[in-house]
Order: C-alpha cells, then structure tokens, then sequence
C-alpha cells in the first residue's frame, strides 16, 4: 500500500480487492466467442424445471444465468433473462458450463498424494483424515515457525472466505493472489496513485466518441457486459483506435491500428500527451480546476517529440499525430480504456499513469462517454472474519521494497523468502483456486518453492498441473454446486433506465460424489485450528443472508424476484466530486523515489535470431480452466504460434508447419504446435493463446495439447512500484519437426 496516500484513498484502496465491475445493458449482437442461447425447438424444454441465482465463473465477470434441470440433471444453461447485465446471452465459455459440471475427470474425494510432489500417486481418504492431516500439518509449522511460514495463493469467488480466515483470523499476510499480481493490480495502483480512485474498467465505451484500447483486444478478451457495451460504442459511431503489435479482433474493426513495437506504449503516449500540450489541444479549464502539478510533467515530458516516439515505437510519426489529433477533436467524450491484464515488461505502473494523465489532458474524466465512476448499489453487510490476536511484520514490510503494492504480498518476495529462508522460513503452503504452474513465471522456481515446503494443500475442481503438487488435495463446489458470492453492479449508459441489481450465487444443481463448499471446508480447518468460536456463519446461505440483509433482501427474496434483484439507479453516474484530482506529478511517488512523472523505462529488445514471446486469451477457453472442457476444446484445441508472413519466408516456415518453442535460456516448450503465418503480427514478435499445453495427465482432454507459453518464461522482471510479475520480456526462436 502507498505509505503517503490520503486515508480517503486509503480506504478506496482497500476496497479495491471486493469493488464490482461496472455493467451496462445493450441489445446482443453476434461476435467471436458471444453466443446467444439458441432457440430451442417446441416441446424441448417439456418437463424441464428453470432454476434460477446461476452465477456464471467460467470467467471472472460473473454473468447471470438459469440453469434448465430435467430428470435431475442440468441440461443447459443460460443467461438470466432477468439480467440488466449480461441479459439473455452467455459467451462460448459460459454456455459449456454444463461439460465442467459432468466432466468425468473432476475432483469427486479428498485425496492423499502417496507418491511424491509433481508425481502423484493418489489415495482415496475420508474429509476427517483430510481435514485432520491439514489441520495438523498446518499448526505444527505455526508452532514451530509462526503464522508468517504459512502462505497462500487464491483466487476466484471459492477462495474469499478462506482468505480472510488465513489472512485476517490465522493472521499470516504472505498471500498472493493473482488477479493482483499477474493481472491488473499495477493498472490499479497507478490509476490510484494518480486519481485516488480505483479503476475498475468504469469506461463509458457506448457513449464515447472516440474509444482508445492500448494492448486490449475486446472479442477474443471477453467479459460479455463490457464487449456489448464496446459493440453499441461502435454501432454509435465511435472511431476506434487500437495499440497492437498484433492484429487483434479489435485491430479489425478499427479506424487506426497503431502496430506498436512491444514494449515501448509509455514513450507513445508521452509523446502523444507533448504534442497535444504544445498545441493547446488539452482541456485546459479541466486541468486548471482538477490537476495537480502539470507544468513539472508538461515541462518533463518535452523531449518526447512525435519523431522521437516514432522511432522508438517503429511506427509513423504522422500516424501518432493523427491519433492524438482525433482524440483532441473529441475530448472529452473519448473513452480511454484503463486495460486489464496489464504485468507486461516491469515498467508498467509507468504506463499505467501515462494512460491516466492522458485521460486527465484530455478531461476524460467523468464526462459522457468517457472514464466514470459507477455508483454500486449500497447496503450490502461485509460479513468477515475477526482479526485474530497474533499480526505479524508481512515481507513486504520488512524488506520495503516496493511502495505501492496491491492487497497482499509481492509473489515475488514469497517465492524469495521460501527459497532462501529470509527473512523468515515459508513452509506451508495453501492453494485455493490458483494454478500456479500456468500462472506465474519461471516454473522452476515455483516448482522448487513447493518442493521445500513441510506442507502443501490445494482446494480445486479439477486435476490441473498444480493439483499434482498437493500432498492433499480437497474437491471444491463448482460454481454450479454451491452458494456464494454476492455480485453488485450498475447499468447507466441508458440514462433515462439508469439501474442497478444485487445477485447472489445459489446453485443450479446439487454437489456431486464428496464435494464440500468453500465455506464448510474452511470452517471445519478454522475448528481444528482452534478458531471454532471466530466462525462468522455456519453456512454459506447463512453467510449469504447476512450480507444481503444490510441491503433489505435475502436468497428467499431473491429467488422469489427471478435470482436478480433490481432498483433504480440512486446516482447520476457523470460528474466528478470537487475533491476530484490528477496527480500529473505524484509528491508520493516523489518522496519515495519513483518518477514522480510518467516515464518511459525501455525494456531490453531481442537478441538477434530471437522473437518476443507475446500471449493472449482464446475466445473459447480462460487460461487453463477450461482445457479439458469437451465442448470448447472440440472448437478449439490448440495454440498455433503466429509468424508474421515475411519472417516465417525468411525462416523457411510454411502454414501448419510443426514447431516446438526454445527460449533465450534454452527451455524448449515440452510439447508442439504448428504455425500459423500471417501479415496480422510484427516481425520482432510471436503470439499465442496462453493457457494451454497442461502437463497433468489426469485431464484426459487438456494433457499436453498445445504448448504451455508459461514455461518459456523464465527471465523474470517485476515492476518496482508495485511488485508485480512482468510476462512478457522473454523470447524465444522457432525449431521445425521435420
Ligand atoms: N504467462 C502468462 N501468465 C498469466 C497470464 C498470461 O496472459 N500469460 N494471465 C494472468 C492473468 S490476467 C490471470 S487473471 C491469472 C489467472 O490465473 P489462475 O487464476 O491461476 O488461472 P485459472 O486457470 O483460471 O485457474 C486456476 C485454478 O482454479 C481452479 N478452479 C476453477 N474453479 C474453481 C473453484 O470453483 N474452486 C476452486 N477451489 N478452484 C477452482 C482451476 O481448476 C485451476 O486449477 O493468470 C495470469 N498469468
Ligand atoms: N475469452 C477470454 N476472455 C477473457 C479471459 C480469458 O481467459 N478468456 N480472461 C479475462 C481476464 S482475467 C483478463 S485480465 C482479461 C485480459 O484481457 P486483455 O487485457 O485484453 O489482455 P490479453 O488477452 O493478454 O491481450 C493482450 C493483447 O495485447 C497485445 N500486446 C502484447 N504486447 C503488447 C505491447 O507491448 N503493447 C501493446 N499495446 N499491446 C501488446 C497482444 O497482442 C494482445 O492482443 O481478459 C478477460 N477476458
Ligand atoms: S463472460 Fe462468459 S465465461 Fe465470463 S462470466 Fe460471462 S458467460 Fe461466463
Ligand atoms: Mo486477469
């Protein structure tokens, strides 16, 4: 956390971790990866009950759905027509919800691993001998090493109460979660750092003039509420400008398609942010009123001329000139988009402000059509568990390395500190909805780090890589299975129907063989542990009705209101407060020794015969999750790498020849895949989806399909604000199977 932020901030930074994503309601319109439920036949649903309070987790966005049961079984799934949301629709993800459910090869038992780490042999037990052997293995490295040797890696809905329990009630803060660490916690703290608010994608896409998507690729990326938002920006007649050095689903349907050298964005959008200061294209009545310190960053940045940038960038000054000028004539109705995934090369909180002040220049700040902040509905209990006795010095405190981290401890600092054993020993190790091998970079040392712990558990739904290093492994509720997780949100982008809506998770089908939910798994360890009497509900219903009776409702109510429970809207979503600012100049960052301004740090290019390795997401899958589903991998079961045409002639690669991947440090991907040439990529680069190439034999579908792009990132950068995990500074060259 900031040491120097305001306690207003403060505040709002720690609420980033449980802020809700902003939603807008439009009419569905067909692209990549967005399917609306076919129609069904007449008669086809005859005998078939609709269940309602679905809460979809294929992916992080949690669209609303219905769950069609009939003989007991759920037969299809689809959005909640109810929904002000995501509506009707489900993308391709969402709808083979129903494959992850029935998939033959989900954890169905608590399992012993009586082989060893990474070579499990797996051994049926009881949940008392499971539950036991956690409890026990836990408190005894406690007992010997204190609560700090315990670490945590969570993510996704399941894993919120047992977080708490372990950070707030057991007291251990070496958690790691990876929606902060390897996704958008730097994008987080730089927007904090600069506006004192918390981004969360609150970008009015449908309103906006000019839309502005810096290595953002809206149509393979879904998040179905924010691509239909996207879509009406364009069918509104919104230009659309797209920094890619690919050429993505948004690169097709732009104006502009900036093919950026990788890397380098933050020298663009200096250079963009001088042109438009020396020509008094800015918004000079918004920054007298809102800005903090623009003359050091106008003064700072003068260098960055548009040549300059150009040649930095490799592309044309004319066309930096052309961006810029098409975003001044629009300002401020031009919605620059913030990004999500955004732990690219270690220099990106510096990106991250660069973004942020140009939005700030431009006065894109709480106009129509430009960046908002959503007013969720209010109310709702935050039900959590009590601090515990013990609060021990995290890593981060001691080491003070970086001063602006997200919640939770630098992954970094953890794998460091287990692996060396300063400035304390980490031996226990609780995974809850992560997959680590797949997640972070450098396998090895993420291998090497649990294979020093005394203890590993892991709490999943499915056999995937990580689950091969738990010495228990314990079989989680899907989302389908299980109550949990309230979801809040906003629709304005249709003024005169500004609305909001609280849901809650409730399941569409009854657990399957041994599957415990998160909240019974967690308060059967916290019993153990000797924290019975600190359980804050029994169940997850329990909990659920607790949160939801701040706001007047319960699940009985909900059910009864079709899952969904909607009110207008309490607050014009346009506007900013009067304490509204822009730190063009942080004094935090100052005082810490950071650049106060935006700053291009550049980053190492590739060593001759040696291409950047770039990934991105498969309109049909989410990472790994989905990589034994048998619906999405009959679509889509691969990852060709692409070559750009004239790169691949001069390689001597031909469409569909069959390659394995070597990086700089001589790792060779374990498996194949073929190429695919195209002029839809630079020539300094690679590309391909991430997420595939599982190494864990037990996913009969996902095993080895594919390559794992994780592995091939072995040279590790992290960002020195915020501690985050750079992913994409390796390189690799291509070898031909002949
Ligand atoms: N190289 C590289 N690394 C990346 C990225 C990248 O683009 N490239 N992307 C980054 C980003 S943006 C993110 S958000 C992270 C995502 O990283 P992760 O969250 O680790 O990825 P997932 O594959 O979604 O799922 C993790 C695990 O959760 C399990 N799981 C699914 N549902 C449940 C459930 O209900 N309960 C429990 N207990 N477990 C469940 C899955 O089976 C899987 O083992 O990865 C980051 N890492
Ligand atoms: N279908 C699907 N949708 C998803 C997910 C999923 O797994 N599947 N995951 C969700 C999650 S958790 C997240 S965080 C988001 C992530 O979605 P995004 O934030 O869109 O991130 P990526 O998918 O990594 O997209 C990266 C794009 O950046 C480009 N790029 C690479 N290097 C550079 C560079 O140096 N500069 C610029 N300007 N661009 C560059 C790549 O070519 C690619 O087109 O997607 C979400 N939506
Ligand atoms: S975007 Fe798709 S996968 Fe993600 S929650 Fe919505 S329906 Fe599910
Ligand atoms: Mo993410």
């Amino acid at each position: 956390m900031a040491r120097h932020l305001t306690r207003r901030s403060f505040l709002k930074a720690a609420s980033i971790a449980a802020a809700s994503v902003p939603l807008s309601k439009i009419a569905a319109q067909a692209q990549p990866g967005v399917v609306r439920a076919p129609l069904a036949a007449p008669g086809t649903f005859k005998n078939t009950q609709t269940v309602v309070g679905g809460l979809c987790e294929m992916c992080f966005w949690r669209c609303q759905m219905v769950g069609k049961i009939r003989d007991g079984r759920l037969i299809k799934l689809e959005g909640n027509p109810k929904s002000i949301d995501n509506e009707s629709a489900l993308c391709a993800r969402g709808n083979a919800g129903v494959k992850m459910l029935y998939d033959p090869d989900r954890l169905k038992y608590p399992m012993r691993n009586v082989g060893s780490r990474g070579a499990p042999k797996w051994q049926r037990i009881s949940w008392e001998e499971a539950l036991d052997t956690c409890a026990e293995k836990l408190k005894a490295v406690i007992d010997r090493d204190g609560v700090q040797s315990v670490c945590m890696f969570p993510h996704g809905s399941s894993s919120r109460y047992p977080n708490q329990f372990f950070q707030r009630t057991v007291g251990t803060p070496n958690i790691s979660e990876s929606s902060f660490y390897q996704c958008r916690g730097v994008r987080d703290l730089a927007y904090m750092v600069t506006t004192e608010i918390p981004p969360n994608e609150d970008v009015d896409m449908a309103n906006a003039k000019v839309i502005f998507l810096l290595g953002c690729h809206f149509g393979e990326n879904i998040h179905l509420s924010h691509v239909k938002q996207y879509v009406r920006g364009l069918e509104n007649g919104a230009k659309l400008v797209v920094v890619d050095p690919r050429y993505s689903a948004s690169a097709a349907k732009s104006h502009i398609w900036v093919p950026i050298r990788p890397g380098t964005d933050t020298a663009l959008l200096l250079a963009i942010m001088n042109y438009l200061i020396q020509n008094d294209k800015y918004d000079i009545d918004f920054v007298e009123r809102y800005g903090e310190g623009f003359e050091d960053m106008a003064e700072g940045i003068k260098e960055w001329t548009l040549e300059k940038a150009a040649e930095e960038c490799d592309i044309p000054a004319a066309q930096i000139k052309e961006v810029a000028d098409l975003l001044a004539a629009h300002m401020p109705h031009v919605a620059i988009h913030p990004g999500r995934f955004s732990t690219w090369y270690g220099n990106d909180f510096q990106r991250g402000r660069a973004l942020a002040c140009l939005t700030g220049i431009l006065g894109a700040f709480g106009a129509k059509g430009s960046f908002v902040s959503a007013q969720n509905p209010r109310g709702i209990t935050n039900i959590r568990w009590p601090m515990g006795d013990e609060q021990v010095d995290s890593l981060q405190r001691i080491l003070d390395v970086h001063h602006f981290t997200p919640p939770g401890t630098p992954t970094e600092l953890i794998r460091d500190a287990a692996l060396t054993g300063d400035p304390f020993p980490i031996k226990a190790c609780v995974i809850w909805g992560q997959n680590l091998i797949q997640t972070l970079p450098n396998q090895a040392r993420t291998i090497k780090m649990l294979e020093q712990m005394d203890f590993v558990m892991c709490v999943d739904i499915m056999p995937t890589d990580i689950t091969m290093f738990a010495d228990i492994l314990l079989p989680d509720c899907s989302y389908l299975e299980c109550y949990n997780q309230i979801k809040t949100g906003t629709q304005w982008d249709l003024a005169e129907k500004h609305q909001q809506f609280i849901t809650a998770r409730m399941p569409v089908a009854p657990p399957g063989f041994e599957r415990r939910d998160n909240v019974w798994i967690t308060n059967e360890i916290a019993k153990r542990l000797g924290y019975g009497d600190k359980i804050p509900a029994q169940t997850q219903e329990e909990l659920n009705d607790k949160m939801l009776a701040g706001a007047g409702l319960s699940l009985a109510q909900l059910r009864a209101e079709g899952g969904i429970h909607i009110q207008p809207g309490v607050d014009d979503p346009y506007g900013l407060d009067d304490d509204f600012i822009v730190h063009f100049f942080s004094d935090d960052l100052d005082w810490d020794g950071y650049p106060p301004i935006p700053t291009y740090i550049p980053v190492p290019r590739a060593p001759e015969g040696y291409y950047r390795l770039l990934a991105g997401r498969s309109p049909l899958h989410t990472f790994n999750r989905t990589q034994n589903n048998s619906w999405l991998m009959a679509e889509n079961d691969t990852n060709p790498v692409w070559v750009n045409d004239k790169l691949a002639a001069r390689l001597g690669l031909k469409d569909g020849d069959e390659v394995s991947l070597v990086n700089q440090d001589g790792i060779e991907s374990r498996t194949t895949t073929t190429v695919k040439v195209t002029p839809g990529i630079r020539e300094d680069a690679v590309y391909m989806y991430h997420g595939f190439g599982s190494m864990s034999p037990d996913l009969s579908i996902g095993y080895n399909k594919g390559v794992d792009s994780q592995s091939l990132i072995t040279k590790l950068a992290v960002d020195p604000e915020t501690g985050t995990h750079a992913l994409r500074n390796n390189f690799v060259k291509l070898v031909k199977i002949s």
